[in-house]
């Protein structure tokens, strides 16, 4: 991975505000998705690491924005994830304050160099992705979509979901959709290429 040494990967920041977010000059690379997507798998998986990234079995538990320090080169940034039925109002508006923090409330946000939209292969764009896509291309920040747990779906169920994928009104042609299985390490190195492509 070019120059950056993936083992030397530590979790630098727990931020449940937005005075906690780091303020080193280094690249960002955010996952965003809805709750159980499978962002923290995602890390584990770029990382090679069976469990830096706790893997929640209670989905939309923790409301923080986690910062994922790379050998200093390289924040990798686990936010909340949304969709998550349970929550109670004041939950919601957490996890709205927070992110929109991140967003609009963050001296470093260019810093931020690019969104990966992680998006459930079987379920297709939600209306709260649909919202994030609407939201990123509002603020004119790069992103790619990652079709996650794409292990679960027969070969025709894939090209049906990439395909539908691809068609999707906000998904421009040229966005870059990768399909990806944390269980089979499908689509790591190309995700991998396309955060650095984004970062150096
Ligand atoms: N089959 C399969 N299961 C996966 C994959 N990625 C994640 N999962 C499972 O999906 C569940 C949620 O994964 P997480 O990585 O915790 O998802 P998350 O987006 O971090 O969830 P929150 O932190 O709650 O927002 C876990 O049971 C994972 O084992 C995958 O590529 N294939
Ligand atoms: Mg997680």
């Amino acid at each position: 991975m070019a120059d950056i040494n993936i083992q030397n990967a530590t979790l630098r920041i727990t931020a449940g505000l937005p005075s906690q977010f780091p303020t080193q000059a280094v690249p960002q690379v955010a996952l965003s998705g809805r709750s159980n997507v499978g962002k923290s798998s995602l890390i584990n998986t770029l990382l090679n690491r069976k469990s830096l990234a706790r893997v929640s079995s209670s989905p939309g538990k923790t409301i923080t924005i986690n910062f994922y320090d790379i050998d200093r080169k390289l924040f990798l940034v686990d936010m909340p994830g949304y969709g998550y039925a349970k929550r109670t109002p004041q939950e919601k508006e957490r996890w709205s304050r927070l992110t929109d923090g991140y967003f609009t409330d963050n001296k470093n946000i260019d810093l931020l160099k690019l969104v990966v939209q992680l998006i459930d292969s079987r379920v297709g764009p939600t209306k709260d992705d649909e919202m994030m896509l609407n939201y990123l291309i509002s603020m004119g920040i790069p992103y790619i979509v990652v079709a996650t747990k794409i292990d679960k779906l027969n070969k025709t169920e894939r090209a049906k979901s990439l395909a539908s994928l691809a068609a999707h009104p906000l998904i421009g042609a040229e966005t870059l959709i990768i399909p990806f299985s944390a269980l089979k390490n499908e689509g790591r190195q190309e995700l991998w290429r396309a955060i650095l492509s984004h970062v150096q």
